[in-house]
């Protein structure tokens, strides 16, 4: 029963879909070489993120979720009744748990870019609030998107958590903002959680953990590239990077290749000098109010503010 519960959108083509291919390629034939951080998310990627998220020098999630338990009472007053709400990027819709019951919103849409593991999540949600009507949709939030049909959205709440719009450099996370802007009625809410800028070691530690499930997650892009891009090439020969960039405000996660070698990805022939990278992400930090600037350029107003005491992440409250 729970199986029928979720109504599914596809607005995506299938996982290995000649663009994503594109995408990847153009991606290594740059110089220097990057891969978009979506790539890390296949269901194995998945997995691991979720692994990620509960490591001790993982402060993100931890903290963001209590921040949410602390003030689900406060937001639930400045979001309103009847609202619809749209998780984008919802993974494992673990967060939005913190949410529905002191918010009691009328529906909820999840949006991501990893099919199966969106319907799993969903599915779940769906069974443990029959109140609620449970949405999906396969999408890649990061191109142009429109709202699947025959979901009523009289007071769209977008729910935008994890600082995933750390992934986009400022000017995309402006332009990602104007996205959303212009795809939601006036008055419409964006909940968004915001990592931010802080002690450089906290920041290394949490993307260099001990048990190096940050660098499986990194390391895992390779596996994806040999099963689903046909790709030739030995991960044993790369090595996990990651740094804070502090002239940038961002970690930066690279693959290094570890020797001198040509791999191969669909048929396509690539070089890796000796400690060559692949850059794999970007996350970028914020001060609360660099990203309220950043929000307001957008067309976003700030209404509501919440954070931890130690001043390590923040959850905006944004009007459109
Ligand atoms: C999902 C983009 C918010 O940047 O902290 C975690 C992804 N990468 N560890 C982050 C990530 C390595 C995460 N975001």
């Amino acid at each position: 029963n729970t199986a029928t519960a979720v109504h599914f959108h596809d607005q995506q083509p299938p996982a290995a879909s000649l663009t994503l291919r594109d995408e990847l390629l153009q991606g290594l034939r740059a110089a220097p070489k990057r891969s978009s951080p979506k790539f890390f998310y296949d269901l194995r990627g998945s997995e691991l993120f979720d692994r990620i998220c509960v490591q001790p020098e993982y402060y993100p999630t931890r903290t963001e979720e209590a921040i949410l338990r602390d003030a689900a009472d406060d937001i639930a007053d400045v979001v309103g009744k009847d609202a619809t709400l749209i998780e984008l990027g919802s993974g494992a819709s673990r967060k939005v748990r913190l949410l529905l019951e002191a918010v009691r919103p009328t529906s909820y849409l999840g949006i991501d870019i990893s099919r199966d593991f969106l319907l799993d999540s969903t599915r779940r949600l769906a069974a443990d609030y029959p109140w609620l009507d449970v949405h999906a949709a396969c999408a890649d939030f990061s191109q142009r998107m429109t709202m699947p049909s025959g979901l009523a959205c009289d007071h769209p709440v977008a729910f935008f958590p994890g600082s995933s719009i750390g992934n986009f450099a400022p000017e995309e996370a402006e332009c990602f903002l104007r996205g959303l802007h212009s795809l939601l009625p006036s008055g419409s809410g964006l909940l968004i959680g915001v990592d931010l800028i802080k002690d450089e070691a906290i920041l290394n530690a949490a993307y260099n953990d001990a048990a190096g499930v940050t660098a499986a997650f990194n390391l895992n892009l390779l596996e994806r590239l040999r099963h689903e891009f046909e790709g030739d090439l030995d991960p044993a020969t790369f090595s996990h990077q990651a740094f804070y960039n502090e002239s940038r405000s961002r970690i930066e996660m690279h693959l290094v290749s570890d020797i001198d070698q040509t791999i191969r990805v669909s048929g396509e022939v690539f070089h890796f000098d000796q400690g060559e990278t692949l850059h794999t992400e970007n996350s970028y930090k914020y001060s609360v109010e660099g990203f309220r600037a950043l929000a307001a350029r957008a067309g976003f107003e700030s209404r509501a503010l919440w954070t931890d005491p130690d001043k390590l992440f923040s959850i905006h409250y944004l009007e459109r």
